[in-house]
């Protein structure tokens, strides 16, 4: 699913990684081959163009984090704008109601999956904890009945049916009293497919709404046919003002089209996804999610979103600015341990920097170190933090005692610092020379593997 998508995005996003800043230019090219991408995709012209200007409006007014590459930016600006075309929060069944059973009419086109979806969705919600009961709506196709039972039957849920009853209301109300009389809470209504055009069968679905007033309609569409969905979709909501969309059948080779338009056109969210004929391979739909999935960059993704949240960007910068300039003393790498320390445990920082997990093996981080760090910089007084050259023996022992340390740790705490000066003045060397400084070769690094 959405392989080719992915593809074409990784490329376009690519090749802004050598860039040091964004700006109209390379920005411009960007937001050229990914309106390519999206179009290739099959996603709706109006919502392509809509991503495309978005993204480009916050990339350029976006402030830069400095520990952040502008392409990693850029890769988080388009997964959010991805999670917001397809939706934003993910949407629940609407089963919180006072009345039993609550209903879900599943319609849509035929050979969507409506029947598959019905069990499968069954199925979910057995496991949930419900007791759903399978309706045999679809009064038309005649093998229709013995489809549902097949299914209903591979997973324990009953399904009810009226053999040659030919009015869907008549067994739905049936259907509706048994699910009541057999304590079950949820009624799920399989009806038959319909085509957009037959004004009859259209007027037949009003009819149930109409009569059964379900919690929840879900209008289900085949993800293989692209930009019809959205048609039939738009068509489908006019007339049933459905709930939620069920996207089926993303284990083909759909490129993904529909996921992306059919919220934004609608106005509806897309509820689960289909993937397969087996009755278990029913997904809940979440947007964000899915963003990672098309994007393939997860990891990058919350980083930059960790780094937002809680890196002070002007302190950051300042510190940044003293590492260049080798004026950094203990002071600020105080400052910058707290800075990290609200980014959450040491792991999870470690794990989210993409390379960085890789150069400091797990056992290697000791959060308790980092206690005692800050214990014996506790206990200097502001001029010896400034200075450490001017910490000599007896200074040490006094700090020991105040920390509640021993000597050795303020001798290995200041070793570590000496050294980790003389590091930074090598990636100093690296930033003149036009390298880039990145999470790799942050002073902590260093310090976690002493
Ligand atoms: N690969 C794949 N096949 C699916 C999926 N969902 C359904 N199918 C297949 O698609 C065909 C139609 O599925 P049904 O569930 O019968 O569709 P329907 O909407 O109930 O069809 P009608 O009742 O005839 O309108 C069947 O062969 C299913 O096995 C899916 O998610 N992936
Ligand atoms: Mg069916």
């Amino acid at each position: 699913m959405f392989e080719s998508l992915s593809d074409k995005l990784e490329v376009a996003l690519k090749k802004l990684s050598g860039q040091s800043k964004i700006n109209e230019v390379n920005i411009g090219m960007a937001m050229r081959d990914i309106k390519r991408a999206l179009l290739d995709a099959d996603v709706n012209y109006k919502v392509t163009k809509g991503f495309v200007e978005d993204v480009r409006k916050k990339a350029l007014g976006e402030d830069v984090i400095k520990s952040v590459s502008p392409a990693q930016m850029i890769v988080k600006i388009v997964h959010d704008e991805l999670v917001d075309v397809m939706g934003g929060e993910q949407k629940d069944l609407n089963l919180l109601t006072q009345r039993t059973p609550a209903v879900i009419m599943v319609a849509g086109l035929q050979g969507s999956g409506k029947t598959t979806f019905s069990a499968k969705l069954a199925k979910l919600l057995q496991k949930k904890g419900r007791n759903p009961l399978l309706v045999a709506g679809d009064v038309y196709r005649p093998a229709a009945i013995d489809q549902l039972k097949t299914l209903g039957e591979s997973i324990d849920v009953p399904v009810f049916s009226i053999p040659d009853e030919k009015n869907v209301l008549t067994v739905a109300q049936a259907g509706v009293d048994f699910a009541r009389s057999e304590s079950r809470n949820v009624v799920i209504l399989d009806t038959a497919g319909r085509l957009q055009i037959d004004e009859e069968m259209m007027a037949e679905a009003e009819s149930i709404k109409k009569e059964l007033n379900p919690e929840e309609i879900l209008f289900v569409v085949d993800s293989m046919i692209g930009q019809e969905a959205v048609n039939t979709a738009k068509v489908f909501n006019e007339r049933l003002d459905f709930d939620g969309v069920v996207l089926t059948k993303m284990d083909g080779d759909t490129r993904g089209g529909a996921a992306l338009s059919i919220k934004q056109v609608v106005e509806k969210p897309i509820k689960f996804i289909s993937q397969g004929e087996k009755v278990d391979d029913l997904d809940i739909f979440y947007p964000d999610r899915m963003a990672n999935r098309i994007l393939g960059m997860g990891d990058v993704v919350s980083f930059v979103e960790k780094a937002q949240e809680t890196l002070d960007l002007e302190k950051t910068q300042k510190l940044q600015k003293r590492l260049i300039e080798n004026e950094f003393n203990l002071e600020d790498f105080f400052e910058q341990l707290q800075e990290l320390k609200k980014m959450g445990s040491l792991q999870n920082l470690v794990e989210m920097i993409p390379g960085l997990n890789k150069a400091i093996p797990k056992q290697d981080i000791d959060e308790s170190n980092l206690k005692v760090i800050e214990a014996i910089i506790n206990s200097m007084t502001i001029q010896e933090r400034q200075s450490p050259e001017v910490i000599n023996g007896s200074r040490r022992s006094r700090i020991a005692k105040g920390s509640g340390t021993k000597v050795q740790d303020v001798n290995m705490l200041l070793k570590q610092f000496m050294e980790m000066k003389k590091m930074m003045k090598s990636v100093t060397k690296m930033a003149k020379s036009g390298r880039k400084i990145t999470a790799n070769n942050l002073p902590l690094n260093k310090l976690m593997n002493n």
